[in-house]
């Protein structure tokens, strides 16, 4: 017997940058996507560079119908995209949109529409346009709220009779982490100051909301999510310091969430701008908007856990998705360190939705993984038994939950097609249902082939979650 509820939407993920490829085409401008040619690991470039897999990328931008198809057999409720924002304002900083780039997306929806594929669009998903990088210093700078206002105004004028479900900033609490990547910030990390760290949050936090309330007033019909990085953390030990400290940790995540939810500042998060000496502007005008327009649902990614300890000599850090944590001791990780815990999704999923009461949606939930190809009756697949797995028990956990009387919408696993990852710009970090023939030094067919977790997801979705092993 499944768990899910009858219009679960069940479906799979990408990001404009990560798939789309054309960086240059259609009256697109660039975005700081081309100036990152390894990720986050090594610092920006001055100018785009060929070694860039993104300019590329799996060149959904020309194969996205035959993509959507694959979707569409694997039997996908939704697909989750993001749009490029220098696609529809080249620089940033227009008063008009590129036709280009707009009509790029109605192609787009159009597919999804034959599929009956319900679309769930990111806004802006790690691809500030260079421009606003580097003339304003990105979300530093106040002005970047109009300028992304007026790009939100125009998709929802544009798409907001075809798309419901919408997403403001993919991960948000990714800018503390990530400033040049997640909030298009050009000054270097470790020059950056704290209090302009913390008011290109606050500037982005209040776009969201702007976001909000055009979506309301423009697509009545649509619901507007926040995108949390969610990364659960324990105390390494029963120490109330050292739960003291998880919870510490854990609310820089958190206080996304409950400001999206509840339009306001959570006390320990301005108790925490205190002490770090940050002084932060924000106009009574702000605060109102904040308030009045609160998300209608929380959506997050979700791959690992981390654990966390108040006594420094404990403290062995490990990779974690863009911002390390303690290693918890109890866990495998996977090939890039990241550990793996499916239950920590069901923690997740009942710690938000006791927290804010909105139906939660996991946007992102995956293994990045070396793929083999591999000739099988005459068929090159890749026997992706452990990509199952981990699906198999993270989709169990969210049963549970589901069981546990939490409100979960729908479920994307990240990069249901191989794609650029975000963190390291790798072809060979695979995630996909469907294989693409691309590698890391670009060569490659881009030809497509599907994975044994194919079938194994159709499976799934057409079973509604009953063939799940639990
Ligand atoms: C999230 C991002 C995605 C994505 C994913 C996996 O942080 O929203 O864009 O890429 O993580 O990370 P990576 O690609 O670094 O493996």
């Amino acid at each position: 017997m499944s768990r899910f509820p009858d219009d679960f939407l069940w479906g799979g993920a990408t990001a404009a940058n990560q798939i789309e490829g054309a960086y240059n085409a259609g009256g697109k401008g660039l975005s700081i996507q081309d100036v990152m040619p390894h990720g986050v690991t090594t610092p920006r470039t001055p100018l785009p560079t060929d070694d860039n897999l993104k300019q590329i990328a799996i060149d959904f931008y020309h194969r996205y119908a035959d993509d959507i198809a694959l979707f569409a057999e694997m039997g996908f409720k939704t697909f989750r995209f993001s749009i490029a924002w220098s696609r529809i304002f080249p620089l940033g900083d227009e008063t008009e949109p590129n036709e280009e780039g707009l009509a790029f997306y109605d192609r787009v929806l159009d597919e999804c529409e034959k599929h009956g594929i319900e679309p769930l669009v990111t806004i802006s998903h790690y691809e500030t346009p260079l421009h606003l990088t580097e003339k304003y210093d990105g979300w530093v700078n106040h002005d970047l709220i109009g300028f992304y206002e007026r790009y939100a105004r125009v998709l929802f004028a544009r798409y907001g009779t075809r798309v419901k479900y919408w997403l403001t900033f993919n991960e948000i609490n990714s800018v503390l982490h990530s400033p040049l990547m997640s909030g298009g910030i050009n000054t270097p990390a470790d020059q950056l100051s704290k209090t302009d760290l913390y008011q290109a949050v606050h500037n982005e936090l209040v776009a969201s909301a702007l976001a909000t309330k055009a979506a309301r007033e423009l697509a009545p019909s649509a619901q507007v999510g926040c995108m949390i990085l969610s990364m659960p953390v324990y105390p390494l030990s029963p120490d109330p310091d050292d739960v003291m400290a998880a919870l510490t940790t854990e609310r820089t995540n958190l206080a996304f969430g409950d400001i999206h939810v509840r339009g306001e500042y959570p006390g320990y998060y301005l108790r925490s701008l205190s002490e770090q000496g940050v002084n932060l502007v924000i106009t009574d005008e702000e605060r109102a908007l904040l308030k009045e327009n609160t998300v209608d649902f929380v959506s997050f990614s979700y791959y690992v856990s981390v654990a966390e300890t108040a006594d420094e000599s404990k403290r062995v850090v490990g990779p974690g998705n863009l911002f390390p944590g303690v290693r918890n001791p109890t866990l495998k990780a996977s090939e890039w360190g990241w550990q793996i815990d499916p239950v920590g999704l069901r923690i997740v999923l009942n710690q938000f939705w006791d927290r804010w009461q909105k139906p939660l949606f996991i946007v992102e939930n995956g293994l990045g993984a070396r793929d083999q190809l591999v000739e099988i009756d005459g068929q090159k697949t890749v026997v992706d038994d452990y990509r199952i797995v981990y699906l198999n028990d993270h989709l169990v956990q969210v049963g549970e939950a589901v069981a546990d009387g939490v409100s979960v919408m729908g479920y994307t696993t990240w990069g249901c097609i191989d794609l650029v990852s975000a963190s390291t710009a790798e072809l060979s970090k695979r995630y996909g249902f469907i294989y693409v023939d691309r590698n890391d030094d670009g060569t490659g067919s881009l030809d497509r082939y599907k994975k044994k977790s194919f079938d194994w997801y159709a499976e799934v979705i057409r079973s509604n979650g009953a063939s799940l092993t639990q």
